[in-house]
């Protein structure tokens, strides 16, 4: 294909080692293969924005990264994206700041990469704009005269009409997405939501797929991320997995292990997690001194008042409960601030008899997909995954589906989980394997890329 133009608001480069977002470790993937750049914020700022570009080539990949003023940080990043956009699309209004500085911002951003990636195109290259920051990219792209085909992929939920209507600019928001010749959800809920609001609030019209509004047409497209299953199995066999998976049994002295890997977010449930867990400790005494809850948390968006919030929440309750139910040799909840290698993080997953994914709502959620890829296929563990992650759609087939929100549902899973039988969990485990290792990253961007190619220029 033509080449490949990927822009994002940050861009990481493979050689990166710590603690990195789906959409980071996804695109990597993705980008290995392709002659092409990956264009975005540096993460730096600058006294005055002069659009200056940094350009490194790092294992095949060429990064293009620009730096943005202070001002720009506090209303697009801080401001518009991460107070206004995530709370929302996660269905939480109650935390979504509407300020009409932090939507300035956004716009003005935008415009920035706009006006600074225009350069770079070539008449053949093809766009593919990722997430939630960059809505209205492909408009600023189209108003500079750019006939390029764009594609535009959210890795978040698509909200419902009537909470995305709190939002002052949620039309002009959605508007903007008509510009793209692709757009790509996870889930056919997050599509059916958005047409849904083309539709009923914009007057849009859909036929087999193609959203038609004001003389422009956008293709639908639901296209779920995937792990790159074979790079997660090799991690999960190397000598960093293999010498944590030891570490992590040792330390579990015959007892059960349940582990939790997220970003500290309040949209994985983390709390609720731990009242379930809770919920499970109080109903099913006997299992006390059985299993210890592993929970890793490396800590996000800290300049965030909410996710400091959550944070210091989180550091509460596991203290009650430890405080709660500890015993001279035993503590129900490490709870763990750190982040850690891939190789690492595979050999804890595998070490672990539960995967415990509950978020309380979840664009897809690649740790439920790492864990199952990472499972010893003579004795895999049970993955116990949230209703409400878009990846409960590809995995209901083997996973042990819960609603996040009630602690009942929670523990009756925990003691279904540990009480399952081998061929029963060798069962679920192989239906829902096929699927990580068919619909993988390569197969997500194939699927997409394929899509953005059929479109007529
Ligand atoms: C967004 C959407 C969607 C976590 N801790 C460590 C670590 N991680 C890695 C995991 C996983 C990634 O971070 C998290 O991915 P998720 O998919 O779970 O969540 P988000 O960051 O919220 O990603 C999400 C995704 O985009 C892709 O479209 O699935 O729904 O919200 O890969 O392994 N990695 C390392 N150390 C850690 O301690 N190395």
């Amino acid at each position: 294909m033509s080449r490949l133009i990927i822009v994002s608001n940050r861009v990481s480069t493979p050689s990166a080692t710590g603690a990195q977002g789906g959409l980071a470790v996804a695109l990597q993937a993705a980008l290995r293969e392709y002659r092409g750049i990956w264009f975005g914020w540096s993460g730096e700022t600058t006294e005055q924005f002069d659009g200056r570009i940094n350009f490194q080539r790092v294992e095949g990949v060429t990064t293009a990264t620009i730096d943005l003023e202070e001002q720009d940080v506090e209303e697009y990043y801080n401001g518009y994206a991460n107070r206004t956009l995530w709370p929302l699309f996660h269905y939480r209004i109650d935390l979504a700041e509407y300020e009409r500085g932090f939507a300035g911002g956004y716009q003005r951003v935008n415009d920035r990469f706009a006006d600074t990636v225009l350069p770079l195109i070539e008449p053949d290259d093809v766009l593919w704009v990722q997430d939630y920051h960059m809505f209205p990219l492909g408009q600023a792209l189209r108003d500079r005269g750019c006939a390029n085909r764009i594609g535009f992929f959210l890795h978040i939920p698509w909200p419902p009409r009537r909470l995305l209507a709190t939002l002052p600019e949620a039309a002009e928001l959605t508007r903007t997405l008509l510009a793209y010749d692709v757009v790509g959800f996870h889930t056919e809920e997050w599509l059916d939501a958005f047409r849904d609001f083309a539709v009923v609030e914009l007057g849009a019209t859909e036929q087999d797929g193609v959203l038609r509004l004001d003389g422009r047409s956008v293709r639908l497209l639901v296209d779920p991320i995937g792990i790159d299953a074979q790079e997660f199995i090799t991690a999960s066999r190397s000598t960093p997995a293999r010498l944590m998976f030891r570490r992590m049994r040792e330390a579990a002295v015959g007892r059960d292990l349940i582990v939790g890997v997220d970003r500290l977010d309040y949209s994985k449930g983390l709390e609720e997690r731990f009242l379930g867990y809770e919920r499970f400790l109080q109903e099913h005494p006997e299992e006390r001194k059985e299993v210890t809850l592993l929970q890793i948390a490396p800590p996000s968006r800290g300049t965030v008042e909410s996710y400091q919030r959550i944070r210091s929440s989180l550091e509460g309750m596991a203290g009650r409960i430890n405080g709660a139910y500890a015993d001279v040799d035993w503590v129900p909840i490490r709870y763990v601030n750190q982040g850690y290698s891939r190789d690492m993080l595979a050999g804890i997953y595998r070490a672990a008899r539960i995967g415990l994914v509950t978020p309380l709502r979840d664009g897809m959620n690649l740790v439920a997909k790492e864990y199952v890829a990472a499972q010893d296929p003579e004795d895999p563990g049970v993955l116990i995954l949230s209703r409400f992650a878009g990846a409960a759609a590809q995995l209901d087939v083997g996973a042990v589906l819960v609603n996040p929100y009630s602690a009942e549902e929670m523990s009756d899973a925990i003691i279904l989980a540990l009480k399952m039988p081998l061929n029963e969990r060798i069962e679920r485990w192989r239906a829902m394997m096929v699927n990580v290792e068919a619909e993988d990253v390569l197969w997500w961007r194939q699927r997409f890329t394929d899509a953005l190619e059929a479109v007529a220029v």
